[in-house]
């Protein structure tokens, strides 16, 4: 719907917030009467180019179920603000996954578009990531390609997309809106789309599975909410953490539900769940999804390394004297949970501002 006037009181609090932090920031007050006055002129307010990347950083570092967060003072953000057409955005989405990824070498990046103002709607990214692969529902209710995506998959194409070769990776076009009518869709190049194929390091029949995975998660559906201010199109991406993929794109049930065919190739015993057939399957499953964007030169990591990381950034936090808020359930790796240091304590739950949230459907 239209964009409300801008919460003074959230606006005070993240400008005292971002001079209370960077000293290079000057004083504070000047600051102060400049965003009130330009407030109650326009109901909203335009953030500095320093105080948009203080806050996407601190977005970042207030995301409660993000186990990736030691980095986040060194994100890169890129401020396309002045962007907020269809067309642009899609270029701009396009240019963000080339700089994200050059090599194989993954940055934490963050794209950020037209904001929500009075009187002039933003742009949105329907896509919940930049890459995602379609899933094409079949007659008998099965899906080719990622179950998760199928409504998606369906909705585009009646939108009019035909491209896709029907392959169980077939990447999904960009699905833009100008925040007015119809949405534009766009295909990504496949120059800006690095994928991995996956390989074992023990066994060769591995490859025959046909099984790849993008290397870059760049979440494009959550709004950037900065003191009051709401940027609801802000792809960010970081690197992956191998069990999102091994563990759960692959292998969930509702997903690519691989765990059957991986223990059919290992010979394991699958009529009997003692033998924990689906848990070794996980386990190689894991191993090449590892190896395979290790060998490719892709950056990735794996959960005992980042669970490691994320203490150390928990105790950081602490010596800055600021509660590092976190969800459990969504820290805690979802393999070998009990053999990585962040299943062993509990955290603290606060939603903090500046943050990352998911709009309750604000599609009009
Ligand atoms: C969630 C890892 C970078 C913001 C997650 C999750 C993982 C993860 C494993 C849980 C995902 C799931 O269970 O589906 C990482 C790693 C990064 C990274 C390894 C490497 C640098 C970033 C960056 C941002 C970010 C750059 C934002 C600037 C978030 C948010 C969520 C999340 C908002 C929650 C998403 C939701 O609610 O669906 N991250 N992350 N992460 N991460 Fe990160
Ligand atoms: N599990 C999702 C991605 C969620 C975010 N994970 C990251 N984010 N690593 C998946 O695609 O499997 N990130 O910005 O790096």
């Amino acid at each position: 719907g239209p964009a409300k006037t801008v919460d003074p009181d959230a606006a005070e609090e993240f400008i005292r917030q971002f001079h209370a932090e960077e000293e290079s920031a000057g004083p504070v007050r000047p600051r102060l009467r400049e965003v009130m006055l330009e407030i109650s002129q326009t109901g909203t307010y335009t953030h500095t180019p320093d105080e948009l990347t203080f806050g996407a950083r601190v977005a970042w570092r207030n995301s409660s179920r993000c186990i990736g967060r030691l980095y986040w003072r060194s994100m890169r953000v890129r401020d396309r603000r002045r962007i907020r057409t269809a067309e642009g955005v899609a270029v701009e989405c396009v240019n963000h996954l080339r700089e994200a990824c050059t090599d194989g070498r993954i940055r934490p990046t963050i794209t950020v578009f037209a904001p929500e103002a009075p009187g002039a709607p933003a742009p949105r990214i329907w896509n919940e990531q930049l890459i995602r692969y379609a899933g094409y529902g079949r007659a008998d209710g099965s899906v080719m390609g990622d179950p998760r995506y199928a409504d998606f998959t369906e909705m585009v194409r009646y939108l009019g997309w035909r491209g896709g070769e029907g392959t169980p990776f077939d990447v999904l076009p960009l699905v833009i809106s100008d925040g007015t009518g119809r949405p534009l869709l766009s295909e990504v190049p496949g120059d800006a789309v690095v994928e991995v194929p996956l390989v074992h390091p023990s066994y060769p029949w591995f490859a025959e599975l046909g099984l790849r995975w993008h290397a870059v998660p760049a979440i494009s559906n959550m709004c950037l909410e900065i003191g009051g201010v709401c940027y609801p199109a802000a792809p960010f991406n970081g690197w992956y953490m191998g069990t999102e993929i091994g563990a759960r794109n692959l292998a969930d049930p509702d997903r690519y539900n691989l765990l059957e065919t991986v223990a059919g190739r290992l010979g394991l015993e699958t009529t009997r769940e003692r033998t924990l057939w689906r848990d070794h399957a996980l386990v190689e499953l894991n191993v090449a999804v590892l190896h395979s964007f290790e060998a490719a030169g892709v950056t990735i990591s794996d959960h005992h390394t980042e669970s490691r990381r994320f203490l150390t950034h928990v105790a950081r936090e602490e010596k800055a004297g600021r509660v590092c808020p976190a969800e459990w359930s969504w820290i805690v790796p979802p393999m070998s949970s009990a053999a990585t240091p962040v299943f062993h304590r509990y955290y603290d739950e606060a939603e903090l501002s500046p943050a990352f949230v998911h709009h309750p459907d604000a599609i009009e």
